[in-house]
């Protein structure tokens, strides 16, 4: 088994240096042994993706393509929709076979409980978002994402990752501690609902990996960080062991 953990890559294009970056991961996926492959995408793996037409499906073609082949060559695929990809079942799951949430969820992998999320419920003081998220969340929402073309929703966010680069840039002036803390603060939470050993979230843009004390239990806490970097890392859990792996 090779699970694969990957999220906040913000794509804009298939053409960037990222896109170019996820691509080669993909295919090297695929020529590698694809069949023990579990793909995990966590969310905002692109700056805008809304719902299930064929606008979104262009923009990211290449991208699109080497999921489908991943799949079909006997790969799992799940993926954590995040704020910035919403209600993308009715493509990702109808047509590629990828199975899509939207809360939390626990995996058994080499033997290892895993909770995996995208990680926008970890800091309780973006108040502001989570109402947004329940607007968003709504079902009434759900069903405009599918009638207004994908250009609208282009153009929507546009302006709206405008707002949120300075809104993270903001949140980046916080001490970096503050928000490893929110994330600690959410691994205890969320073990209180259900033990693990690794929790796994992105969102934060903070790559973290520690070793938390619950109960008396050793658990792994980790944040993906984001694409914004320089190095591009993802995790892995190979054969029960886990590590970082760089891309680039
Ligand atoms: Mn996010």
């Amino acid at each position: 088994m090779e699970a694969w953990f990957v999220s906040d890559i913000h794509l804009k294009t298939a053409k960037e240096r990222n896109g170019e970056i996820l691509l080669r991961f993909l295919h090297s996926l695929l020529q590698e042994n694809p069949a023990k492959v579990h793909l995990f995408l966590l969310g905002d793996i692109f700056d805008l993706w809304v719902g299930g037409g064929s606008f979104f499906v262009k923009r990211f073609l290449p991208l699109v393509q080497a999921l489908d082949e991943l799949k079909k060559a006997g790969a799992q695929i799940t993926f954590i929709e995040g704020n910035h990809d919403l209600h993308i079942a009715s493509y990702f799951k109808k047509r590629l076979g990828v199975e899509v949430f939207v809360e939390a969820q626990y995996y058994k992998i080499d033997g290892l409980t895993v909770r995996i999320e995208h990680g926008d419920l970890i800091n309780l003081n973006e108040i502001a978002y989570l109402r947004l998220r329940s607007v968003l969340r709504h079902p009434t929402v759900k069903m405009l994402a599918h009638i207004i073309p994908g250009g609208v929703w282009g153009y929507i966010g546009d302006k709206a990752s405008k707002k949120s680069r300075s809104r993270s840039s903001r949140l980046r002036a916080q001490n970096e501690e503050q928000l490893v803390g929110m994330i600690h603060a959410h691994t205890e939470r969320a073990y209180l609902e259900k033990k693990f050993d690794f929790i796994i979230s992105g969102h934060m843009h903070i790559f973290t990996d520690r070793v938390l004390t619950m109960n008396g239990h050793k658990v792994r806490s980790i944040n993906l960080g984001s694409w914004f970097e320089d190095n591009i890392k993802v995790f892995r859990i190979k054969d029960g062991q886990a590590d970082w792996v760089n891309l680039n």
